[in-house]
């Protein structure tokens, strides 16, 4: 199994990179129209890096409320395996939009948020400080009170276990709120194990949460979208979500397509996965996957797309 991997690394880590590099060059599929306008500029973290309009969350609009670009901020919903709006896909919240973020969170129910940046990376603000760091305590943002009840830390990551106060409605909801602290500043892992054990956790998390949802929940029984974020929310979200995509699918059929998963993705969330080695770093972590698991053996690994 090892020299079949390294066998893969050595020969197709060209032919991975010209994949990449092709799809790279296909033109986003899709306007940007409320990105761009002038009075939600300011609420882009990063100027060359907008949200589609076919695929943007919109805020619901506030009743007091009559500018029509209040429903907008930067995130995107994205198609899981088999599972349509699995996740949004969001930059990390500025001040200036912690309040719509965190609106969109009850908006659309969600109960995870996954973060896959640190505030500040190399001495450069990546996010804002959204939530409350430290347990106990309780941040208002708008008409939302923020609360830390608890923090578990693994070695990769830290769960803090957030309580969501409308004060408008006098309802309470429980978010998770992971932050993967072993990324890289630049690059990727080195090894995929990390992030292979955090999406389970993840995965696990969001199940046990879907089981306890409210009664009054109709959205598809997958539950409501998990929320990704990083910096830009295209890089390192991107990454994130194609992994989980391709073992999914892994897991159900036996097979998988890195190439297919992030075109689609990016008719979602334009320019998702950023640089070649995080693409590379799929294909690696899928086979990471596979190895653990006892799968590489029905992994179609000599017959493109796969490899
Ligand atoms: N955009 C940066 C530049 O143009 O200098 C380069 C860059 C790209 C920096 C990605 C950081 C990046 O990733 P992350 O925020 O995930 O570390
Ligand atoms: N203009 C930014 C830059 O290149 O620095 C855009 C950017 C920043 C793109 C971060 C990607 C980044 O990485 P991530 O999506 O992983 O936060």
């Amino acid at each position: 199994v090892h020299e079949l991997v390294e066998h893969v690394k050595r020969k197709k880590k060209k032919g991975i990179y010209q994949e990449y590099e092709e799809i790279r060059k296909e033109p986003p599929s899709g306007t940007f129209d409320y990105s761009k306008k002038l009075s939600n500029q300011i609420k882009n973290r990063y100027s060359d890096v907008l949200c589609l309009d076919q695929s943007r969350v919109r805020l619901c609009q506030l009743c007091d409320d009559d500018d029509e670009t209040s429903d907008y901020i930067n995130a995107s919903f994205m198609d899981g395996y088999k599972r349509s709006n699995a996740y949004i896909a969001t930059q990390g919240p500025l001040p200036k939009t912690f309040v719509d973020f965190w609106r969109m969170v009850w908006e659309q129910m969600v109960l995870i948020i996954v973060m896959t940046t640190r505030v500040v990376e190399r001495g450069r603000v990546k996010c804002g400080q959204y939530w409350p760091l430290e347990e106990g305590r309780t941040e208002q943002h708008g008409y939302f009170l923020v609360r830390n009840t608890h923090i578990q830390v693994f070695q990769d990551f830290k769960l803090s276990h957030l309580e969501l106060y409308n004060t408008q409605t006098g309802e309470r909801r429980e978010v998770c709120h992971y932050l993967y602290v072993s990324w890289p500043d630049f690059g990727v892992p080195k090894s995929a194990s990390a992030m292979l054990d955090f999406r389970e956790h993840v995965l696990q998390r969001q199940e046990a949460a879907v089981q306890s949802l409210d009664p009054s929940w109709t959205g598809p029984p997958g539950g409501p979208p998990v929320v990704v974020h990083c910096s830009a929310g295209i890089g390192r979200t991107g990454t994130f979500c194609t992994l989980d995509i391709c073992l999914s699918r892994l897991e159900d059929i036996g097979t998988v397509d890195v190439r297919q998963t992030v075109r689609r993705m990016r008719t979602q969330r334009a320019f998702s996965i950023q640089t070649w080695d995080q693409y590379y770093f799929c294909y690696m972590a899928v086979i990471e996957y596979a190895q653990r698991h006892g799968k590489l053996t029905i992994l179609p690994i000599s017959k493109p797309p796969f490899i």
